[in-house]
């Protein structure tokens, strides 16, 4: 980075920080885009002379309210629940919604940041969103769960709809949550609309977006590894994580002639040094769907396993990394660990898994890198085909989804590539491409709406 670009972003972000005091990951997050963005918007006038940059970082508004609910043995709890409606330039809001007790207005800041890059990126006509709760759903029974969900409807509702905001779903928000939610919503407005995406395949969910997110991730990391002219075939790869996008990232990979070796949870993770089969997968799937257990059952379950207790994974040798849990899961150290074991590749499942010092680590050492925005739009990118199949009440087949999944896998590669240097044959950096490519279309929008 040149002195003028290194200053620029140092005035920006201590601007940033002093108006968004004591939000560590919305910071992190701007920092990483900022960062990668500032040479551009620098070389092209209209963007700075436009404020886009301040004016992309500031929401368009966030929601707070209070959800209150009864638990099973009648006691009153209480609640706190977002939604952060950051940018509606290119289309309706659409983000996911989050239920777990690390939830924090940062939190949902920095989630519905990234969305707008990534909701741009798939070529769909979506703005980014974020919400969720402080909710911890671990540990309560369906009716609890259910009693959470409307009340947290009965507020929700009145600022979303299918052309103005889109929620779905994320951490502890699944098939259940969104369900309770949808049921609620459509008693509420007393109308049947695509307002949610995730819906169950009775009441107008997609066929693959179960498996989007994380089939989506293994077809960009294909993307890249064909780039060097390799494949998935025989690899191994270490996954985090035993939720949505970590079991489907695991089933992908399988399905094309690669080995998971690792899952994790909030535990610790379990090592399989034969490879993770479909077979065992379909074991862990109805362990955390439907008997909402841990993933360290699994060395009971299948011998010659090991569970390591309140560890990640990053220290097992592989080819591929996957990091499908959390954020800041993959420190600067671990992503050390991993290029020294001689790690080829790695795309992030999960939204911003790496920290910005494991991030220098993989670009530093011109590993290919798949940045969160990009390697797990195919999400999202399937909740913008249910909106489509809903908006036309139709519903295509699984083949045809999977099909438009990876063309629009496909297609943000080819825009990273376009973004991200290297031309036909050198390092291509991934970050710069997903922040730069996300961010034109958007922001030549605001400048077209004038100051807004
Ligand atoms: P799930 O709730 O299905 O699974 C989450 C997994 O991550 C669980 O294994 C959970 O373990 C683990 N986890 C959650 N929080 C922590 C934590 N603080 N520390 C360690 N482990 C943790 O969520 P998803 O699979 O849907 O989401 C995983 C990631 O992927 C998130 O970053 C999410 O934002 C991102 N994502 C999800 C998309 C989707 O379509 N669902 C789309 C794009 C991104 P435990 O059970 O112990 O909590
Ligand atoms: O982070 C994400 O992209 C999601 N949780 C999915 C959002 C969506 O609207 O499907």
């Amino acid at each position: 980075m040149s002195s003028e670009h290194a200053s620029a972003v140092d005035t920006f972000m201590q601007g940033l920080k002093k108006r968004n005091p004591g939000e560590p990951e919305f910071h992190q997050a701007v920092e990483e885009v900022v960062e990668t963005l500032m040479p551009f918007v620098l070389a092209n006038k209209q963007y700075l002379d436009g404020r886009i940059l301040d004016r992309l970082t500031e929401p368009d508004r966030v929601v707070i309210f209070r959800v209150c609910w009864e638990d099973d043995d009648g006691n009153i709890r209480t609640n706190r629940a977002w939604r952060v409606q950051f940018n509606n330039s290119i289309g309706p809001y659409k983000g996911g919604m989050r239920f777990h007790p690390t939830v924090t207005l940062s939190v949902l800041k920095f989630l519905g940041f990234e969305q707008i890059f990534k909701n741009s990126l798939t070529g769909l006509p979506m703005g980014g969103a974020k919400g969720g709760s402080n909710f911890n759903p671990k540990g309560k029974s369906d009716r609890e769960v259910m009693r959470f969900c409307q009340s947290l409807m009965v507020e929700l509702h009145r600022h979303i709809g299918e052309d103005t905001d889109v929620p779905a779903g994320d951490i502890g928000v699944g098939a259940r949550e969104i369900s309770y939610l949808f049921g609620h919503y459509k008693r509420l407005v007393n109308r049947f609309t695509g307002v949610l995406t995730g819906k169950g395949l009775a009441f107008g969910g997609s066929l693959v977006r179960t498996e989007a997110t994380g089939y989506g991730a293994v077809y960009f990391m294909q993307n890249m590894l064909a780039r060097v002219g390799d494949g998935l075939e025989g690899k191994t790869a270490v996954v985090s994580g035993s939720g949505n996008v970590a079991t489907y990232c695991a089933q992908k990979l399988i399905q094309s002639g690669a080995k998971p070796l690792t899952l994790s949870d909030s535990g610790g993770f379990i090592h399989d040094p034969d490879g993770i089969t479909q077979e065992k997968l379909d074991w862990v799937v109805d362990l955390k769907t439907q008997r909402r257990g841990r993933i360290s059952e699994y060395t009971q379950q299948f011998p010659g396993t090991t569970f390591h207790e309140g560890q990640r994974p990053w220290s097992v040798p592989c080819d591929l990394a996957f990091p499908c849990a959390t954020q800041n899961e993959l420190e600067e150290e671990e992503a050390k660990t991993l290029v020294g074991n001689g790690l080829k590749a790695a795309a992030e499942g999960a939204n911003m898994p790496s920290t910005l010092g494991a991030i220098r680590i993989f670009l530093g050492n011109q590993i290919p890198f798949g940045p969160a925005k990009a390697a797990n739009a195919g999400g999202v990118g399937v909740s913008g085909l249910e909106q489509s199949q809903n908006s036309l009440r139709i519903a295509w087949s699984a083949e045809e989804v999977e099909d438009r999944l990876k063309s629009i896998m496909e297609s943000i590669h080819e825009q990273c590539v376009q973004y991200g240097g290297g031309g036909d044959a050198g390092y291509c950096n991934y970050v710069q491409g997903a922040n730069v490519a996300g961010f034109v279309k958007v922001a030549d929008a605001m400048l077209a709406y004038g100051v807004v």
